[in-house]
């Protein structure tokens, strides 16, 4: 039986009808059900976690701590900053949840919103024009359109490591970790992925470790923090250009309060070069790689002038020279940020403690997981507690795990089995009425999450708004306008640098998942050019129809 006549089946529990099915309930998602729901829409949104803050939820590993700084982590309604305070400069999961919290109080968000509800399954009724979606829990609602907040990685990555399910210690994957915390106090512990999470958990981990082993696969070119802690009077001095800056974020390319700028790192003098790199270095954060110079990430000669500062300054901190060599090495193991970057604060100097260990899985590389710990061709590794670093089927993995099955009776995984195709990365074709944000081909990835929730959830917004005005149409992305995305997309990304990484923005982190760009790499301002030149061309790419008008 499908989906759409299981909910029409008369005696089962009655099926909820709404005009708009949000879900997630992270920053988009809570976006789309605040924006929507003051327009008249009859909106619900479920939130497969128990609370709110999607991402800030399940990652709640020691360290978890967002790399965007205040306020750009945040919305840009001054309902909601006014009267909000940051203790950090880089706040940590504990304090976002708190956010999202303040945020449901404010705009009373929770009341529309059903926790530990999972969206397993969603399929088009082609004859009421509604998605008929499935709950894990068994429930079905119908809703004309289908809005999907899962964010890029909402389906975390383990990798198939021989032996792995035989461990006996604690072992926990950094994005299902345990919510009521797991002491690490005098343990022996192991991290395998040195990503931005595996850089944030070994952090916390080589404080209170008997033993750290850090298994590393590919150096992390990490940043300097540069965290501090944010008193109330400060940040009532800095609210004042809050409306600047959040209008500077609708005009960078990564929707930060800063860009880069127009000069090459090479036509500047050696002297005014590292000017720019030790200012961009002592403001922290993501400004020394998304403020310095405009070529950084599409010349390799550019690139590896901030490859070499990045270097320089890390070995400076490392006592051991072999050591400074595998985690900062003389050749670069890619480009400089086309992996993406971690924030760090004390990551590099934790190797100089004699608690903590790395292992480089280039020389060494796991041979399997044994109920007491790791084997390497070399060595065997004692464990209480093993932690996968090990990242996210992201972007698309999110959405390809739900069953969503659209008017072909194809699945939105088969549609995409050989790469990502979309409309504006907003829609696909043979998916009516149904939208995605922050996925694949948007600027996801290369973008700050809240700016991309506002300024992509505003187009959807009035799309939907579009869509109800003329009698609750239809529209359906065309696979010609899939096809032009697709070059566009290709096209802009062969101008820089980052397909010589495996990184997640290529999808090269999963065995078999293609290689291609996920994230939308001409920035977010030309993106909203291109999405705003559809609309204003009666959304050319989208064919609109009204039902039962033809
Ligand atoms: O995941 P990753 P992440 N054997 O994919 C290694 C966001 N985020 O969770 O590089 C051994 O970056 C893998 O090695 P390699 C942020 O956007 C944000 O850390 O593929 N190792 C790599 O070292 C980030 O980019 C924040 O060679 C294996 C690691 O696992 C994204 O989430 C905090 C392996 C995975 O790194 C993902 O970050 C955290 C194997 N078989 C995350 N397979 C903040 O804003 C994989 N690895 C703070």
């Amino acid at each position: 039986m499908s989906l759409a006549q299981a909910a029409i089946v008369p005696d089962i529990r009655p099926v909820e009808e709404l005009d708009v099915l949000v879900v997630g309930a992270g920053f988009t998602g809570l976006y789309q059900l605040h924006r929507l729901r003051e327009l008249g829409f009859s909106v619900r949104l479920f939130e497969a976690a128990a609370d709110l803050g999607g991402i800030w939820y399940w990652n709640c590993y020691p360290g978890a701590r967002v790399d965007t700084h205040v306020p750009m982590y945040e919305f840009s309604l001054e309902e909601l900053w006014r009267d909000w305070t940051w203790t950090e400069r880089f706040p940590a999961w504990d304090e976002l949840r708190r956010y999202f919290h303040y945020v449901d109080k404010k705009l009373d968000l929770s009341r529309d919103i059903r926790f530990n509800t999972r969206v397993e399954g969603a399929e088009f009724d082609l004859e009421r024009n509604q998605w008929v979606v499935r709950a894990q829990d068994g429930s079905i609602v119908r809703a004309r359109y289908l809005v999907m907040c899962t964010g890029f990685a909402a389906k975390p990555y383990t990798p198939d490591l021989k032996g792995l399910s035989l461990f006996a210690g604690a072992k926990h994957h950094t994005a299902w970790w345990p919510q009521e915390g797991l002491d690490m106090a005098g343990k022996r512990i192991g991290v395998i992925g040195t990503g931005a999470s595996g850089v944030q958990v070994v952090q916390e981990a080589a404080a209170v470790a008997s033993q750290l082993t850090v298994f590393q696969r590919t150096p992390i070119l990490a940043l300097a923090m540069q965290q501090c802690t944010l008193d109330e009077g400060t940040q009532n001095e800095m609210k004042r250009d809050y409306p600047a800056r959040y209008v500077r974020r609708r005009e960078s390319f990564g929707g930060f309060d800063f860009h880069a700028s127009g000069k090459s790192a090479l036509e500047v003098s050696p002297e005014e070069r590292r000017e720019v790199y030790e200012a961009a270095w002592a403001a922290g954060g993501f400004s020394f790689w998304a403020s310095t110079f405009y070529d950084i990430m599409m010349n390799l000669e550019a690139n590896r002038t901030a490859y070499d500062f990045w270097r320089e300054k890390v070995q400076a901190r490392l006592d051991d020279p072999a050591l400074a060599e595998k985690l900062a090495p003389k050749d670069p193991p890619h480009p400089f940020g086309v992996k993406r970057p971690s924030l760090e604060q004390n990551y590099y100097d934790v190797f100089n403690q004699n608690n903590v260990r790395l292992v480089d899985l280039k020389e060494t590389p796991i041979q399997e997981i044994t109920p007491t710990g790791v084997r390497t061709g070399e060595d065997e590794y004692e464990f209480d507690i093993l932690v996968l670093a090990t990242g996210f089927d992201a972007v698309t993995g999110g959405l390809t795990q739900i069953d969503i099955t659209g008017t072909q009776g194809v699945s939105l995984k088969e549609h995409w089995a050989a790469g990502a195709r979309t409309h504006l990365g907003i829609a696909s074709a043979g998916f009516p009425n149904l939208v995605f944000l922050y996925g694949p081909q948007s600027p996801s990835g290369f973008c700050n999450g809240p700016t991309c929730a506002e300024l992509q959830g505003d187009w959807v917004v009035a799309f939907l708004e579009q869509m109800r005005e003329r009698g609750g149409a239809r529209f359906e992305a065309t696979r010609e306008a899939e096809d032009a995305w697709r070059t566009h997309v290709n096209e802009v990304g062969a101008m820089t640098l980052f397909p010589l990484a495996d990184s997640w923005y290529m999808g090269a982190n999963i065995p078999g998942k293609p290689r291609e760009f996920l994230n939308y790499p001409g920035g977010v301002p030309l993106y909203l050019r291109m999405c705003e030149a559809s609309a204003a061309n009666d959304y050319e790419g989208f064919v609109l129809s009204v039902p039962g008008g033809g």
